[in-house]
């Protein structure tokens, strides 16, 4: 039922515009028949980890959708960085940026690498090479871009920064499965790239990652590292981890894979919807894709300006969750105004404007196959409701607190 008095907002005691939560991140599931099908193979096959068959040809399928020579699985995105930065001999100081998932800044400083936090472009949200130019110092051994939300990171003028000044340079591509950069699918930029396949990636492992590059040399490092330095029965040659996908998650992989052309015209027809309906809503500016690239559309992410909009990005979550709507502040408050960082590099928010800027008015909307256009339409007609009425509910709210 859509509001047609202030009262009935949720949060002031009305009833929410949805009776079941839908989430921002909530699993793509696919054909439940293959899954099973799948996880029945596996039991009758008594191979459940260890480079097994699923994984084999999961990690066969990802390199052919990303035209990519290796493809490496992983059991979750964080220990590929983790692997990734030290298969490229990564030490002292590497620069990335503040607005991400904590994991980007934690794969360094796991190991005694210090992040040094580097500043965003305002409308991409990717790192700025003008930063990266001013952050580098004799420590500094490398670079890790972020290709957040799916956008890619200016590749060209990161890669040009890291030649001048002889650092490595990889990327987090866990937003980025399936999407093309100037005719290039994500995958082949830097010296590797590292993919999420957590549950709430539109592709899913339940738990997953892996690492794509296009050098034999890295790749049969990076196949000893996450495997103990094993190089075959009895014979470790290597420091390593643990760091081998199982085969129940290869198999939720694979069927996910399958799904994944209906899933991206799912969210991609969910951002076409977001767009119109949001279409001319002062201080709302919904973040576009290039449409002459391959997207995957899996974030909806909008931009609140207080001043226009008249309600701010942390009320309007509040209302939003009272209505059942999980929306998040993706990735408020910056990695940089987390722990240990905050504590270690006090002065690091100086150089981050536009970081803390857009983690101030940064809020993503569920989307997904749990999501129709219907539901869609819902939430924007919350959203322009707000608006028109956004004085009389700051007072009211003022008036309940
Ligand atoms: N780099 C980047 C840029 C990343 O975004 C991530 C992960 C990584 C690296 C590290 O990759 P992994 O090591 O995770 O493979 C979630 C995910 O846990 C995390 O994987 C993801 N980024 C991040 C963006 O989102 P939280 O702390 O928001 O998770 P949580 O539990 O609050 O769940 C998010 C929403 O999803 C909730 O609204 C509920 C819904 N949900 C979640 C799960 C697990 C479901 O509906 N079903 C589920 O099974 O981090």
């Amino acid at each position: 039922m859509n509001k047609s008095s202030i009262g009935d907002l949720a949060i002031l005691g009305g009833t929410p515009l949805f009776s079941e939560t839908i989430h921002v991140g909530k699993p793509n599931i696919g054909s439940r028949d293959r899954l099973f099908e799948r996880m029945n193979d596996l039991l009758d096959r008594g191979w459940l980890t260890n480079n097994g068959p699923y994984v084999r040809e999961l990690e066969r399928k990802l390199a052919e959708l990303t035209g990519t020579r290796h493809c490496i699985a992983m059991c979750n995105g964080t220990v590929a960085l983790e692997i990734a930065a030290r298969a490229l001999g990564l030490s002292g100081e590497v620069i990335v940026p503040s607005f991400t998932f904590v994991a980007t800044a934690h794969c360094l400083q796991w190991q005694e690498i210090r992040p040094v936090f580097c500043d965003i472009q305002q409308n991409s949200h990717t790192i700025d090479p003008e930063c990266i130019e001013r952050l580098i110092t004799p420590e500094t051994s490398g670079i890790i871009g972020v290709h957040l939300w799916g956008t890619p990171c200016d590749t060209d003028a990161i890669a040009a920064v890291a030649s001048r000044r002889g650092l490595k340079v990889f990327y987090d591509a866990s937003h980025a499965l399936g999407v093309s950069h100037g005719g290039t699918m994500i995958g082949n930029f830097g010296e590797l790239e590292v993919f999420s396949f957590h549950a709430t990636k539109f592709v899913n492992c339940f738990e997953g990652g892996a690492i794509v590059t296009n050098n034999d040399d890295l790749a049969e490092k990076i196949r000893l590292m996450k495997n103990f330095g094993f190089a075959g029965m009895d014979n470790v040659i290597y420091l390593g981890t643990n760091g081998k996908m199982s085969e129940p998650s290869a198999a939720m992989g694979l069927t996910s894979l399958e799904g994944m052309g209906e899933f991206v015209a799912v969210n991609k027809a969910n951002h076409l919807a977001y767009t119109e309906h949001l279409a001319n809503l002062a201080g709302c500016r919904i973040l576009e894709y290039d449409e002459n690239q391959k997207n995957n559309y899996q974030y909806i992410v909008l931009e609140i300006e207080e001043q226009e909009f008249g309600i701010d990005r942390n009320t309007l979550v509040k209302i939003l969750h009272a209505e059942n709507i999980r929306a998040r502040r993706y990735f408020y408050p910056g990695v940089h105004r987390m722990e240990p960082y905050r504590t270690l590099y006090p002065d690091a928010a100086q150089g981050l404007p536009r970081t803390v800027d857009v983690a101030n008015k940064v809020v993503t909307l569920p989307t997904g196959k749990a999501v129709d256009p219907d539901a869609v339409g819902r939430i924007c007609g919350l959203f322009r409701f707000l608006f028109q009425n956004r004085d009389g509910i700051r007072a009211a709210l003022k008036r309940a607190a």
